[in-house]
């Protein structure tokens, strides 16, 4: 066709629709932005722990270098912000909180229904502990084969998306995925975390465009 100037992300982000990969209202990014609310924060690797707490049968508290021998996990997911970026094919490494419970690492009380994730200044947001022992939560290390950068949330975040070995499994937009993640409370209710209370979507579904509450 003449005059026709060819665009090849909007010809790819086309093709992920057919395929129903690109969720209502979202655009295909290959870039990989930067949000979070304040500063970034610095990290001390020596003094840094992982906490697990509340609705478990003990608690735990893990140093880098212990946090660093859990059983790992190499994931694939797609991620959709709020913001309506979506960034499809993005691999991931680290431990994921299923293999924890599966292996005995962290024994659930009955009542754990729900989980806050505690990142450094404060930040929290919150899922269905369904979720969470999901294919499609991490708590990551690694990006793209690398360590995370600190932008990205180092030395350890939550990602949050959607893993093709499960598509239709629930998930949420990335706001759910806390960078600088600190420790994992299981709840027997649910505790809305820093956006959730500020006005976007409890649960968050990118197919259901459950952006704003
Ligand atoms: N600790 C912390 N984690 C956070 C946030 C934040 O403000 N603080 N913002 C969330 C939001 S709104 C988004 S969209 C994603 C963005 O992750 P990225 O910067 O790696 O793209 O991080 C989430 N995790
Ligand atoms: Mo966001």
């Amino acid at each position: 066709m003449v005059g026709r100037i060819a665009n090849p992300r909007r010809q790819e982000e086309e093709e992920l629709r057919a395929m129903r990969r690109l969720p209502p209202g979202q655009a295909l990014t290959h870039k990989f932005p930067i949000l979070h609310y304040g500063q970034l924060p610095e990290i001390d690797l020596a003094a840094w722990t992982f906490r697990v707490s509340g609705a478990v049968e003990e608690e735990r508290v893990w140093t880098w270098s212990e946090f660093n021998q859990l059983p790992r996990t190499r994931i694939t997911l797609d991620l959709h912000c709020v913001t309506r970026w979506s960034k499809f094919d993005t691999i991931w490494e680290g431990v994921a909180m299923k293999t924890l419970v599966e292996q005995g690492y962290i024994r659930l009380k009955p009542e754990a229904r729900f989980a806050v994730q505690h990142c450094e200044h404060g930040y929290t947001t919150n899922t269905p502990v369904g979720l969470l022992l999901s294919d499609n939560m991490l708590m990551a290390t690694h990006y793209d084969n690398k360590p995370l950068d600190l932008e990205h949330g180092y030395p350890l975040r939550m990602v949050i998306g959607i893993n093709r070995a499960n598509p239709n499994a629930q998930s949420a937009y990335l706001w759910k995925g806390g960078k600088w993640l600190r420790g994992v409370e299981f709840t027997a209710s649910d505790r809305p975390g820093f956006w959730e209370r500020l006005g976007y979507n409890n649960e968050a579904d990118p197919w259901r465009e459950q952006r704003y509450a």
